[in-house]
């Protein structure tokens, strides 16, 4: 494995001697925003991680190679460049036999993160099952990474893009933890409530560090799902931001974009319709994650 992966040194010394780690993912920065704010977002991602006395582990795939943890000019790099794939997990032994470059999903962070020991992951959105997908079969890989893959997510939920139901049916089904903080209800993103429930409202890290333990301790295969909803104060209008979706997915399906291409074209979009508003919430709901994520990663290895 270490023949295909670069863990920079002070992400392997933190993980050897037990400090709290925190893996970040690429495609946001390539894919989720725009430049400039994509760097800004990232290195402020980074920064609130170290506030909490954690080490940032941003994860990408450069020229071939599995990075945990970029350096300020890969970070730079990715930020900048144009064109950079959008590597979900079928997407990694290509780009890595053909030395490519790939921006990491949740599937493929989490893929990596586990290779390399990182245990928690901070993120804005997860994918989900996309609307109409009884037509379309769209469904992220990232539900099935969570199924598997023994990491757990702490995102802002699931944006109303896709269909938030069948979302939390397929995590049901494939035996994925979600776990609200602080909250009864599923965040969606941009508004702190979804109309779906979650099973359990945990109000403290302590008690989702104790549970990542367990599922570790009892063999219990795959990630967790912890929705964190974004900050009052950078909530966005229920109304105003579901109009402002609803005219992107709809977009989105006049032009015929599939795929892989429709989050990123979507997101775009709603950037766009709402003038940047839905952008900045984005950003502060990503660093409040981030700062989540720090201190669920220091009360886990207070239990090793
Ligand atoms: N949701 C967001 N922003 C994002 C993504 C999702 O609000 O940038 C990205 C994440 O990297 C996620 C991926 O893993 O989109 C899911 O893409 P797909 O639906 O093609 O699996
Ligand atoms: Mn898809």
């Amino acid at each position: 494995m270490l023949d295909y992966m670069d863990i920079k040194p002070e992400v392997k010394r933190a993980l050897e001697e037990n400090k709290p780690v925190v893996a970040l993912e690429s495609t946001i920065i390539s894919h989720g925003m725009s430049y400039p704010e994509n760097i800004e977002s990232a290195k402020t991602c980074e920064s609130e991680i170290r506030k909490e006395g954690g080490v940032p582990a941003t994860i990408a795939i450069i020229g071939g190679r599995m990075k945990v943890g970029l350096t300020d000019e890969e970070l730079v790099y990715f930020g900048e460049t144009k064109g950079i794939r959008k590597a979900s997990r079928r997407d990694v032994p290509m780009l890595i036999a053909s030395k490519l470059d790939g921006a990491t999903t949740v599937a493929t962070t989490m893929l990596i993160a586990n290779l390399a020991g990182i245990k928690v992951f901070a993120t804005g959105g997860i994918g989900g099952v996309h609307r109409n997908a009884q037509q379309t079969f769209d469904i992220s890989a990232d539900l099935m990474e969570l199924a598997n893959t023994n990491v757990a997510v702490v995102s802002a939920g699931v944006k109303s893009i896709l269909d938030i139901g069948l979302t939390l049916e397929y995590l049901e089904t494939q035996g994925v933890p979600v776990i609200g903080y602080g909250t009864n209800d599923f965040p969606a993103f941009y508004t702190r409530k979804s109309g779906y429930s979650v099973d359990y409202n945990a109000d403290s890290t302590e008690i989702i560090a104790k549970a990542i333990k367990v599922k570790e301790d009892l063999n219990i295969k795959g990630g967790m799902v912890i929705g964190n909803p974004i900050p009052e104060e950078y909530e966005m209008d229920y109304d105003f931001i579901n109009n402002a979706i609803d005219k992107a997915v709809q977009d989105a399906e006049k032009k015929g974009i599939k795929g892989k291409n429709i989050t990123p074209f979507i997101l775009s979009e709603i950037h766009h319709i709402t003038e940047g508003k839905s952008l900045y919430s984005n950003k502060k709901l990503v660093y409040n994650n981030a700062r989540v994520a720090a201190k669920i990663a220091k009360e886990l290895c207070a239990l090793y």
